[in-house]
C-alpha cells in the first residue's frame, strides 16, 4: 500500500534524469531531522560530473556551538544505487565543524524545471515507518513554488507521511 507509511513502500521519482537535475534549487519548505543543521537560506546546486555521478553543494544559514550563526558551505557527492532515484550522499563542510554524514537522498517526484521533492529517512523505526527523517521541497523558482504545483506537493508530502511537518524556508540574502 501506498499510505501505510511504510519506508521501503515510498513510491520514488520513475526513470530519474540525473541531468535534467542538474543546477540551482532553492529550498522552500523543510522537515527537519533530529538535531537539524541547514535552517534557512538554503541553495542547492547539483552537478554530474564527467564519469557521470551525481555531485553536489548546498549553503545554508546554520547555527554551531549553540550560538555562532553563519553560512555554511557544504559539498556532496551522491553513491548510485539499483534505483536510479535512490542515492546514498556523503556529505562534508568546507570547515571541519560543520556537519558530515552519509543519508540516503530519494529523489520523490521532480518536473526538473520548477519543483522538487526530496526525502531522507535517518533511522527507521521497528514498525518500518520513519523514526528520524529530513525532506526539502525545491523550486527552481527563489520566489517559490508555482501556484500549479502546490497540489502535487502537498499529495506528495502525505505520500512520504510528512504533511503538516514542514516549515517554510525562508531566502533573506543571509548567504
Ligand atoms: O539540514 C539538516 O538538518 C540535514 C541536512 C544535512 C545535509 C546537508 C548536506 C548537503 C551537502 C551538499 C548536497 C546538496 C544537496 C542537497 C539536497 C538535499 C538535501 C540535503
Amino acid at each position: 500500500r501506498q499510505h501505510d507509511c511504510q519506508v521501503s513502500n515510498i513510491q520514488v521519482m520513475q526513470n530519474f534524469d540525473r541531468s535534467r537535475y542538474t543546477g540551482r534549487w532553492y529550498a522552500v519548505a523543510k522537515k527537519d531531522p533530529v538535531g537539524l543543521f541547514l535552517l534557512d537560506n538554503v541553495v542547492a546546486q547539483f552537478s554530474v560530473d564527467e564519469s557521470g555521478k551525481m555531485t553536489a553543494t548546498a549553503h545554508g544559514r546554520v547555527i554551531i556551538l549553540n550560538n555562532w550563526e553563519m553560512c555554511a558551505n557544504m559539498f556532496g557527492t551522491f553513491e548510485d544505487t539499483p534505483d536510479p532515484a535512490k542515492f546514498k550522499m556523503r556529505y562534508w563542510g568546507a570547515a571541519s565543524y560543520l556537519q558530515t554524514g552519509n543519508d540516503d537522498h530519494w529523489v520523490i517526484d521532480t518536473d526538473y524545471d520548477n519543483y522538487a521533492i526530496h526525502y531522507s529517512c535517518r533511522e527507521v523505526d521497528l514498525d518500518g515507518t520513519c523514526l528520524d527523517g529530513y525532506s526539502f521541497i525545491f523550486s527552481r523558482h527563489p520566489t517559490g513554488l508555482r501556484p500549479e504545483d502546490q497540489k502535487i506537493v502537498t499529495d506528495k508530502k502525505k505520500e512520504i507521511c510528512f504533511l503538516g511537518k514542514y516549515r517554510r524556508v525562508g531566502h533573506t540574502g543571509f548567504c
